[in-house]
């Protein structure tokens, strides 16, 4: 965006007091607009912080308390460590890497205050995380781009995609939705509810229809207007794994078929507040479908986020976007050094 809309050769031209009211209204829209930044950076971190609060207790907290309880390193704090870390769903593989690489650190560096064991085990958790998966970005480039989103009943999908398009909406990019899931009708509804707060048109058949026919036409619209992003939301029975891999699987079929030069993402939502049966959930999907990546929901409501640490290292599922409330802004990229510190702090 042009801040200053003439170069200060041009105002020095022809100074006027009229110019100078100009330029100076001109350098006050550019100050709030480099303060509106910096705010919008501030309440990102603000929200994960605030969002992660009580996954940071669960951690952070009782490695605190561990840690002021031991005068000195010895194998009684790291299995106290390896306890909190497992019992905050990190998982018990990943749990006993991080355990093992930080006993390792610990006696190459000499380490021998248990007080500075916390920023090791920080870092161990973090190398982990990082050498788990390639990347954390949600690819929608080049455009067009499809998202398709899959997970079990109430994880979340349909608001998680009622929030991503009116980010990338208000982003500047065009988003069409589709209605993949026909199981009820409130689903329909609800996406279209959505649609509407987004400005975004949705994609829809009737109730009890064919959710691949629903994708197909999307996909159709999609061409026809240049759409960016076409996100398809689908419904989420899993009480029978046969039926669940044929319904995804000819959603596959039309994706492939009809769109090969769209850029795909298939997004598995998990609520985290199930812990491991998100897990469970995960390895489900996994088997059934090419998981690119996760967006972990509800991180508000859960002491439960070390699931992020075991979905990502324990099934190289890498977590794109994370749910800490539910309004529109509390949909916000997973950053790895924010959500480290966050839990960590
Ligand atoms: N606190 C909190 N609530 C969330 C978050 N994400 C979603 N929810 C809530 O979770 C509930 C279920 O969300 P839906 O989007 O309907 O879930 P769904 O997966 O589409 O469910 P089905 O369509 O029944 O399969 C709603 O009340 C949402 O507001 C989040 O990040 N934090
Ligand atoms: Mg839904």
């Amino acid at each position: 965006m042009g801040l200053f809309k003439r170069t200060p050769k041009e105002v020095d031209k022809n100074v006027k007091d009229q110019d100078l009211n100009i330029v100076a209204q001109e350098g006050e829209e550019l100050l709030n607009e480099l303060k509106n930044s910096t705010k919008k950076k501030d309440s990102f971190f603000e929200k994960v912080k605030n969002g992660l609060s009580k996954t940071r207790k669960n951690i952070s907290g009782k490695i605190d308390d561990v840690i002021s309880s031991h005068r000195k390193i010895d194998d009684e704090l790291f299995d106290e460590l390896e306890e909190i870390l497992i019992t905050a769903d990190v998982g018990i593989v990943s749990t006993m890497k991080i355990i093992e690489n930080l006993k390792e650190r610990a006696k190459n560096e000499k380490i021998t205050d248990p007080h500075d064991l916390k920023n090791l085990l920080k870092e161990e958790v973090k190398n982990i995380m990082l050498n788990s998966v390639d990347n954390n970005t949600l690819e929608l480039e080049p455009s067009p781009s499809l998202i398709l989103v899959v997970g079990v009943n109430g994880v979340g999908k349909t608001t998680t995609i009622g929030k991503l398009a009116y980010n990338l909406k208000n982003s500047g990019k065009s988003v069409l939705l589709a209605a993949g899931d026909t199981f009820r009708a409130a689903a329909i509804d609800q996406l279209m509810t959505w649609g509407n707060r987004a400005n975004v048109e949705v994609v829809a058949h009737q109730e009890g229809s064919d959710p691949a026919a629903v994708i197909f036409d999307a996909i159709k619209k999609a061409k026809a207007k240049n759409i960016d992003v076409l996100i398809c939301d689908t419904a989420g029975r899993l009480h029978n794994k046969s039926n669940l891999m044929n319904e995804l699987n000819k959603i596959f079929r039309v994706v492939e078929k009809e769109y090969p030069e769209a850029t795909k993402e298939i997004i598995l939502i998990l609520d985290a507040t199930t812990g491991q049966n998100a897990i469970n959930q995960a390895k489900v999907f996994k088997e059934v479908s090419n998981i690119t990546g996760v967006i972990l929901t509800k991180l508000d409501g859960t002491a439960k986020g070390g699931i992020a640490i075991a979905l990502q290292t324990e099934l190289n599922l890498p977590i794109k976007l994370i749910g800490v409330g539910e309004g529109v802004e509390d949909l916000q990229p997973f950053d790895l050094d924010v959500f480290i510190d966050s839990i960590f702090e």
